[in-house]
């Protein structure tokens, strides 16, 4: 369990979020948690199907494999550890006094990105929620990294401040952001001991490069969102925009 930091260290948590768009935690879960979730990642990839097109796991390029299974959808719902670490009262409740009131657990992902494996071209993640019912300010992410990542393990990369406004796209991608608008802006690199957590805003542009090191760079990501109305209606809305989102992912993209 991660440890709660003080009041005051929260205002100031709140204060950094609200104007850089994204704010470390400021304890890093503790060694014995992360060997479990790792743990768990392993029993989930021995009983994953990678050999077909599926909605829990993911693909991505790889620099000689072609597109390689990388990432496992609804973690919490095969894992108890996994469920106990999107529960876990520090993590939800900090996510609940940045978004403002109750939130739940939209969706969560576990990146797995082996060595070799490509990264992510820059993006605001509301582009993918927009049709929810909900507003940029409620919903965000929770990052927690599993390994020890260096830069050269393509770590995630936030942007600073331009959590305000969608930012323009790129002319044929209309969920990335065009590079230009992005350029000369200050970022935030998530280069982490096992068990560090990092908030981010749905509007925090942010991308990441390949893993040019010899370990996997294991993140998992948790959204939460605010609890406007019924959730099964906020996921039916989520899953109805979800051809468009996996196209990324499949297979044989
Ligand atoms: O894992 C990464 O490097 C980035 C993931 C990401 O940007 C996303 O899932 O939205």
């Amino acid at each position: 369990m991660i440890t709660e930091a003080t009041q005051i260290d929260k205002d100031l948590l709140v204060k950094e979020y609200a104007e850089k768009g994204f704010v470390l935690w400021p304890e890093r879960i503790p060694s014995q948690q992360t060997a479990s979730l790792l743990k768990a990642w392993e029993q989930m990839w021995i009983l994953a199907d990678a050999s077909t097109q599926n909605d829990t796991v993911l693909y991505r390029d790889h620099e000689v494999e072609g597109r390689v299974a990388d990432r496992l959808e609804h973690v919490r719902l095969q894992s108890k550890a996994y469920a106990d670490l999107c529960e876990a009262s520090e993590i939800k409740s900090f996510a609940e006094e940045l978004l403002g009131g109750t939130c739940f657990v939209l969706k969560d992902k576990l990146i797995t990105k082996a060595p070799q494996t490509s990264g992510y071209d820059p993006h605001q993640d509301f582009a993918y929620w927009s049709n929810i019912g909900l507003e940029p300010d409620e919903v965000l992410s929770v990052a927690i990294c599993l390994d020890d990542v260096t830069d050269q393990h393509g770590p995630l990369e936030l942007y600073e401040g331009l959590h305000g406004s969608t930012l323009p796209a790129p002319k044929e991608e209309a969920l990335d952001v065009d590079p230009s608008a992005l350029e000369g802006k200050k970022r935030f690199a998530f280069i982490s001991k096992p068990g560090g957590i990092v908030f981010f805003h749905a509007l925090t542009p942010h991308f990441s490069a390949s893993n040019t090191a010899t370990t996997p760079r294991r993140l998992f990501i948790i959204t939460y969102a605010l609890k406007k109305g019924p959730e099964e209606e906020i996921r039916a809305a989520y899953k109805a925009g979800f051809d468009r989102i996996q196209k990324f992912h499949l297979k044989d993209g």
